[in-house]
């Protein structure tokens, strides 16, 4: 049988990261069926489109997975497959928490065939048999222990993804017209895969706003050390091979929730020269441990993203954040700067201590901070989160099916002390100050001191990350950012020009003076 499985576009920004979850159930699809991977991020495709594919592919089953905010779209893909007659199974969050909406026993219609509630490492592949012999079923759930809870996988042993040899050709971060010119830079930057590696699921944390604690437990499971290097060593040679740039984001919901397990990661990378650049989320508590800020540093990390959330500690009280201290962040983003670490600085607007100006507010501090890369959304009630119960429970939800009519930026519940439409402008503000030509260049400015390099990627990143909020799909949006960010570009590419030419002439005189 051959399967598609298929994630739908977030509607904002084109190629990104690829979703893990599609290479994980390929790796676990029994040996004797096909899969095809298409992601709507990276691969745009109509309904009408994909339909026509999966009939000229003769494709029997879809796999769709999605995020809540991606799932009105998920559901319309998913009709216009089953109308073509295509088996549809849905799985990832969402569907876990609304499988009543997926499967149409709400009152609404009906957009799948069958979902897999929780993690599917264990169901894949029962569903995967079902469906091949016609007897696919409407609910596929992992076995559940003594008192009724999901068994989780363990992640020992932990499937091969081959990601030596995987075609990820559309998830490159180049866009197309770019990739000649960049391609003859330095070690080679016409690809550039920004490519996710788990090495544990699971956070006992429980902030109010997050599903992670309620979907993957509050008991943390960790691949072996040896399995995470393994796949670092593929992902290098393949780097290599291909004179491309291969970054991995550590997809752990806190790469650092176990100190003393991360440290012996970090080691065993290190040792084993498995180093490629890194991203990974960790909680700024956790960034206190001088030796851990050491050992990232060692072993390629870059950027850390802290979900930071606010710089008012009555909001981190009232989504059960205290353990993250807003009066630490400072000293959290110096130790990660003087190893030319940065952060990715994750804000919420729109808490119910919130008040007009908190854009402006959070920025100030943002602003006299190291530099990193902000981003800003706003307090969402995700089905089944704690949050979610409190504002239903309250009578504060005025759209309870928020996502079946996703409206980016505009909140489904009142804050208490702002307007909805309040919360969203002061989300544009902070977006629109934040990636300005003026503070990108104040940002470079800030951080002179650092490698050329390193400056140049710090703008690169910011051009990126700009596009989270702001569309940057084509040619056109592309080179118009370039152009109003046209004196900052010059004045680095002048600057790394002279350093390339004077590290050339030192390696001339070099190679003379040995000859
Ligand atoms: C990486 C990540 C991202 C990446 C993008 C996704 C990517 N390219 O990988 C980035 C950083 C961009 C991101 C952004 C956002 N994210 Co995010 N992200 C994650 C994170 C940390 C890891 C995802 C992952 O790969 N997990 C590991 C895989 C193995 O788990 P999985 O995807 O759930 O898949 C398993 C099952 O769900 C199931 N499954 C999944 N899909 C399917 C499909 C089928 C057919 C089947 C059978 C099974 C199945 O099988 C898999 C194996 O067990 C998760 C948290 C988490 N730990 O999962 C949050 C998470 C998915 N993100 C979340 C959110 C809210 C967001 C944002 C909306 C945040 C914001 N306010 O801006 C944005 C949306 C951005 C956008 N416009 O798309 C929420 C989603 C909650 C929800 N109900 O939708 C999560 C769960 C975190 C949270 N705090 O609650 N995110
Ligand atoms: S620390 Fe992060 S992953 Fe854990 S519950 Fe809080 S927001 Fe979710």
């Amino acid at each position: 049988m051959k399967i598609l499985l298929y994630n739908p576009d977030n509607g904002v920004t084109r190629n990104f990261m690829p979703h893990l979850w599609m290479f994980l159930l390929q790796s676990l699809t029994p040996k004797e069926h096909e899969v095809i991977l298409i992601d709507g991020n990276a691969r745009a495709m109509n309904e009408a489109e994909l339909v026509r594919f999966c009939k000229d592919e003769n494709i029997e089953l879809v796999g769709i997975g999605a995020m809540t905010r991606m799932i009105a779209r998920a559901y319309k893909f998913a009709d216009a497959f089953r109308e073509a007659g295509i088996k549809v199974v849905m799985g990832g969050p969402h569907v876990t928490e609304c499988a009543d909406e997926a499967l149409g026993r709400d009152g609404g219609p009906r957009h799948a065939d069958a979902v897999a509630l929780g993690e599917a490492d264990e169901t894949w592949a029962l569903i995967v048999e079902d469906a091949a012999k016609g007897e696919l079923k409407e609910i596929y759930q992992p076995e559940v222990d003594a008192k009724g809870n999901d068994k989780k996988p363990s992640l020992q042993p932990y499937p091969h993804i081959p990601w030596e040899t995987l075609d990820l050709d559309q998830f490159s971060l180049v866009p197309t017209f770019m990739r000649g010119l960049l391609s003859k830079m330095g070690d080679g930057w016409g690809k550039f895969f920004v490519v996710p590696i788990e090495t544990g699921r699971g956070c006992p944390y429980g902030c109010e706003f997050c599903t992670v604690t309620g979907f993957f437990g509050d008991s943390i499971r960790f691949r072996t050390n040896e399995s995470v290097v393994e796949e670092l060593l593929r992902l290098k040679a393949r780097a290599r091979k291909e004179k491309g740039q291969i970054a991995v984001f550590f997809i752990d919901d806190n790469l650092a929730i176990n100190i003393k397990r991360v440290k012996s990661l970090l080691k065993d990378i290190i040792a084993a020269g498995a180093q490629l650049p890194w991203v990974a989320q960790i909680s700024a508590n956790l960034l206190k441990d001088e030796e851990l800020v050491d050992l990232i540093a060692e072993s390629g990390g870059k950027w850390i993203f802290i979900g930071m959330e606010s710089i008012d500690p009555a909001n981190m009280a009232d989504v059960n954040k205290n353990f993250s201290r807003p009066g630490d962040y400072q000293a959290v983003l110096d130790r990660l700067a003087k190893r030319h670490i940065y952060a990715i600085t994750s804000f919420i607007f729109g808490m119910d201590n919130d008040t007009v100006g908190v854009a402006d507010r959070t920025l100030e501090q943002v602003n006299s901070w190291q530099p990193g890369l902000p981003v800003f959304g706003q307090l969402t009630p995700f089905p089944a989160t704690p949050l979610y119960t409190r504002l239903e429970k309250s009578g504060r939800l005025h759209r309870p099916k928020h996502w079946l009519e996703f409206a980016p930026f505009v909140m489904a519940h009142n804050p208490l002390k702002m307007t909805v439409e309040e919360a969203r402008k002061e989300t544009i503000h902070a977006w629109s100050l934040s990636y300005s030509p003026e503070r990108n260049a104040e940002a470079i400015n800030t951080i002179s001191d650092a490698p050329i390099g390193y400056r140049i990627g710090h703008l690169i990143a910011r051009f990126f990350f700009r596009g989270i909020y702001f569309p940057q799909m084509n040619k056109r949006a592309w080179i118009k950012l370039l152009m109003q960010n046209r004196r900052t570009i010059f004045a680095l590419s002048k600057e790394g020009y002279s350093t390339y030419r004077s590290s050339k002439r030192k390696h001339k005189v070099k190679f003379a003076d040995a000859s």
